[in-house]
């Protein structure tokens, strides 16, 4: 299945964007399009709240600690500086 959106959270205090990982893109565009306002996930181990409705994410236990979150298509997508995939930086 050829993918069609891509999920970005926030780099802190940055204006570009890390992609989430594959498989939980795949899961995060399950819930969006299913029209849910949120899903909590876990994510390396740590579970997470993607709010849908304020395009956001942050740990359960650290609501505090909030990141904004980004839906791109591949043409959007162009205008994110991207640093890389879950933490993995591009060279
Ligand atoms: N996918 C993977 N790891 C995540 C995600 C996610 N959606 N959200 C948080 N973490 P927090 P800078 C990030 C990791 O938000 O300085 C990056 O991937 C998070 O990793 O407080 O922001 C980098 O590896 C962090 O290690 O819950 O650009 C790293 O931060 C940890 O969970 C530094 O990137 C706590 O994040």
């Amino acid at each position: 299945i050829d993918k069609q959106f891509n999920w970005f959270y926030q780099s802190k205090g940055s204006t570009s964007f890390w992609a989430f990982d594959e498989r939980t893109n795949e899961e995060l565009e399950q819930a969006y399009s299913d029209e849910k306002d949120h899903l909590i996930i876990s994510i390396a181990g740590f579970v997470y709240c993607i709010d849908f409705l304020r395009l956001i994410q942050y740990p359960v236990n650290h609501p505090e600690r909030i990141r904004k979150i980004k839906r791109c298509d591949e043409l959007n997508q162009e205008s994110l500086t991207i640093k890389g995939i879950a933490g993995v930086r591009l060279t």
